[in-house]
């Protein structure tokens, strides 16, 4: 049965202009004028993947800001090739908080650029995929639009290439199609309960002290992660940094080593987009390769299907395991399949009764864990509620494959999510609670998205 839908006190939005409207809002709001950060209060910075989702948003309301929201991106780009997870912001206060933990802490002082504050990880390398979605919106439209993201693409195209050169050379050089990390932090799901396995082996020794601070702005600390995540988080920042964040150091110096699928997916999928931007600009050399990276990942990430559940796996590399557990992330072949028996398994496994077919659900939308699955937390971060961004990244893919149908019908749930108007972080799956942050700008940036298609 479903649980009482929540109703927002204050003002739902009432109609799809005002939806337009107020995330336009959160974007100006969130605005720096240099970078958008991720939100208003808990991440006042410029996280990578965040910033290729709020740069095609921000595209559907001009495109010269949301192309320089990509180049202050790129500016923090590595001499390794590697784009950091955070670009810190200068000067930022939130009610003396700041965020948790700062520059100081990752010690990437001479490894990030001159003049660059940036933290020593990666994130999942979805910005190709977007760069082109941003290219093909500006070129439909002609005009000035459509010249500034041409030239965009093809001053940028070296960087992007080194981006992904750097992934497949330093994360994945063992011709497995499947992408290492290092950290949680780096697949973007933080305490997915896809990493209890790994973070169990993860014991910290002699941590500095910390202070968070996001549990000051989350109040109800039941939101985030737990205190002894966090000290394995920073545990495993310290070893990283001990090493200087060195990519040949790393296997040798780091508790936590991860073969991601999702990301591995995701990078698959990449590098199709960035080599049809490629061969646009008569790159033919360098098409071949990232065509070929593509067709690697995307069989890396098909050979990781438990036969058993029908979903993707990560694999522990510390301990050679397999971890089999019902996450959003087992949909990672969504993003990049080529096989059309598996692409049709998974979407009637996600529109399913363990997925996004629960009919407890507020929304018929996929949470972060299956809902029927013990793991699940649902007010708990990555370990249980809906994610705006993620429905809309895995739409978008589903869409890019031919299945109009189905990205309408994710629409219009994840617009109806989206209407209690405060454009949460995350959501309660069964009662469409906005957890987490408010104002959050890549939910704001999806809302954009999904206005503009149908
Ligand atoms: C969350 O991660 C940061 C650490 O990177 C945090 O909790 O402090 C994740 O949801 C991540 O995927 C996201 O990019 C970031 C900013 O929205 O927040």
């Amino acid at each position: 049965m479903r649980r009482t839908l929540w109703t927002n006190p204050d003002r739902p939005i009432a109609d799809l202009d005002e939806l337009r409207t107020r995330a336009r809002a959160v974007l100006a709001q969130n605005d720096k004028g240099t970078m958008v950060t991720a939100a208003p209060n808990l991440y006042p910075h410029q996280w990578s993947w965040d910033a290729a989702f709020v740069a095609t948003g921000l595209s559907t309301v001009g495109v010269p800001r949301a192309l320089a929201e990509l180049d202050h991106l790129l500016a923090a780009q590595w001499d390794s090739g590697m784009i950091p997870h955070i670009v810190f912001a200068d000067e930022v206060q939130f009610r003396g908080a700041g965020y948790f933990p700062g520059v100081d802490r990752w010690r990437t002082e001479g490894a990030s650029p001159a003049g660059v504050k940036s933290s020593g990880i990666c994130q999942p390398p979805v910005h190709a995929t977007l760069v082109r979605r941003i290219v093909e919106r500006a070129t439909s439209r002609g005009g000035e639009d459509g010249r500034l993201a041409e030239e965009f693409a093809r001053r940028t195209l070296p960087q992007w290439i080194r981006w992904h050169e750097w992934m497949r050379r330093a994360r994945a050089s063992d011709g497995s199609g499947l992408v290492t990390i290092y950290h949680g932090w780096e697949s973007g799901m933080d305490n997915s309960p896809r990493f209890d396995g790994p973070y169990s082996r993860v014991h910290p020794g002699d941590l500095e002290p910390f202070v968070r601070t996001d549990t000051r702005i989350v109040e109800d600390a039941s939101q985030r992660p737990s205190d002894e995540e966090y000290a394995r988080y920073l545990w495993l920042v310290q070893q990283m940094a001990d090493v200087r964040f060195d990519d040949a150091r790393l296997p040798g110096a780091v508790d936590f080593q991860v073969k991601d699928v999702f990301m591995s997916a995701a990078f698959a999928a990449a590098n199709e987009d960035l080599a049809v931007l490629a061969e646009g600009f008569g790159h033919s050399d360098e098409v071949t390769r990232l065509r070929e990276w593509s067709a690697e990942f995307r069989e890396g990430v098909d050979a990781t299907v438990d036969p058993a559940t029908g979903l993707a796996r990560d694999r522990d590399l510390l301990t050679g395991e397999w971890i089999s557990l019902p996450t959003i992330a087992g949909f990672a072949p969504l993003l990049s399949t080529a096989d059309p028996a598996l692409r049709a398994a998974q979407l009637v496994l996600i529109e399913g009764p363990d997925w996004a077919g629960d009919p407890r659900l507020a929304f018929p939308l996929s949470p972060s864990t299956s809902t029927t699955s013990p793991l699940l937390r649902p007010r708990e971060y990555w370990r249980g509620p809906v994610w705006p961004v993620v429905t809309w990244y895995i739409a978008e893919a589903v869409r890019r494959h031919g299945d109009g149908g189905r990205y309408a019908r994710w629409r219009e749930a994840s617009i109806a999510q989206l209407m209690e108007g405060h454009f949460g972080e995350y959501y309660e799956p069964f009662t469409g609670e906005p957890l987490g942050s408010h104002h959050q700008s890549w939910t704001a940036a999806v809302a954009l998205e999904w206005l503009d298609s149908s």
